[in-house]
């Protein structure tokens, strides 16, 4: 199903996807989200925060009901984690007009921008622009690895006249939005199912934390006078994961910056990344906040995400109507999405999990399987079908 995107931004040393927002890989990938959109005589928009809209009928009369995902990628990322969202939501599309539908709503088919923050830190850009969850003068503000700024991005992607920021006018087209999404886990398998639907999206956040130390040769400084900052920066990563064990929440340090990055020197400083998350959001902040007391390093929050609740009735519907036979689990889950972000700002949301044989995401051994991807397909047209009557 995502043979059409499969060869962008795609490594071919390792498999793996390279899809930064903004990035030339993001704008084939938007081009190939609005030649969809074209193919199918869908009325296409891009909101004030890049967000990318294809609508079949007018939203403005009565809000749609809305499908969709991203399609950038963590580095060196996995193909289907975003992806599935949006070519599913196509395909769904395609389901209903061949069975004959004619929605008494208008359905829409949404692609969120930077939903996985590799570029610039915060996850759901996108999405937190359009509900006011981020302030757009914090966007803006924000820096990729080279320096350059959103604004900055902005303007070389040719979108400099962006008015970024809560966006009530397109939120009013949202009537009902329903994310389908790869699996980050293995509860399908265990539960023997094709399809899932999301209970719950755990609190989580991450924080940047800055060891300071004084850069010096590293073959004639003594040891007794050096100000090393990797090794509380070592000491934090151990803590991190004993405290995650001790309070059951996971934590994560995936990205580092060591400045300047001698081999032969003692480095300044050392930047780090923390990701914590957990069901229960006061143990994921007390481990957190253990951290920060213990390392001598400047913390900041760069994201904060908390838990996300989906309505019960809308995903006991999803889960019986998904379900067929016998209704679809409704599974929690540690991942972030652009639909805890919505249903947190009180849109409707719900989500459907397509079954992920390993479980393993944000990697390239990431995967999902060709009959449960259709069965998610036709999952999600029986969804779309029974919230538009
Ligand atoms: O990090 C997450 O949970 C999501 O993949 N953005
Ligand atoms: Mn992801
Ligand atoms: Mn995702
Ligand atoms: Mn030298």
């Amino acid at each position: 199903m995502l043979e059409p995107l499969a060869h962008i931004g795609r490594d071919p040393a390792t498999g793996g996807y390279v899809r930064d927002a903004w990035s030339a890989a993001d704008m084939e990938l938007r081009e190939w989200f609005a030649g969809e959109a074209g193919r199918r005589g869908l009325d296409l928009r891009e909101d004030r925060n890049g967000n990318l809209w294809a609508w079949w009928g007018d939203p403005s009369g009565r809000p749609g009901v809305v499908t969709g995902s991203h399609l950038d990628s963590v580095r060196q990322g996995g193909a289907y984690d975003g992806p599935l969202g949006v070519v599913s939501a196509f395909a769904a599309l395609d389901l209903l007009k061949e069975r004959g539908i004619t929605p008494a709503r208008p359905v829409g088919v949404v692609c969120f921008t930077d939903e996985e923050g590799a570029r610039f830190g915060v996850p759901c850009m996108g999405s937190r622009l359009l509900t006011g969850v981020l302030a757009p003068e914090r966007a803006l503000a924000l820096t990729d690895d080279s320096g350059d700024t959103l604004a900055d991005v902005l303007t070389k992607a040719g979108r400099a006249p962006y008015e970024l920021g809560r966006d009530d006018e397109t939120l009013a087209t949202v009537g009902t939005f329903v994310e389908l999404h790869v699996e980050q886990g293995q509860a399908l398998v265990h539960e023997g199912r094709p399809v899932g639907v999301a209970a719950a999206i755990w609190p989580h956040g991450r924080w940047r934390f800055d060891f300071h130390g004084r850069a010096d040769h590293a073959g004639t400084t003594r040891l007794a006078d050096r100000d090393d900052p990797m090794l509380p920066f070592a000491r934090m990563v151990l803590a991190a994961r004993a405290g995650a064990a001790r309070r059951d929440v996971v934590a994560t340090v995936g990205k580092v910056r060591v400045a300047p990055g001698n081999a032969n020197a003692i480095p300044g400083l050392v930047s780090a990344w923390l990701d914590a998350r957990g069901a229960d959001e006061a143990a994921v902040r007390a481990l957190v906040a253990e951290l920060a007391e213990e390392a001598p390093a400047t913390v900041r929050e760069e994201s904060w995400t908390p838990v996300v609740d989906f309505a019960v009735p809308l995903r006991e519907r999803l889960a019986r109507v998904a379900g067929g036979d016998t209704p679809a689990p409704v599974l929690p889950t540690g991942a972030g999405h652009d639909a805890g972000i919505l249903a947190t700002a009180g849109v409707p949301s719900a989500m459907l999990f397509v079954r992920n044989p390993t479980g393993v995401s944000h990697s390239p051994d990431e995967h999902a399987e060709r009959a449960d991807c259709e069965a998610g397909v036709v999952a999600l047209a029986d969804v779309l079908e029974d919230l538009c009557r």
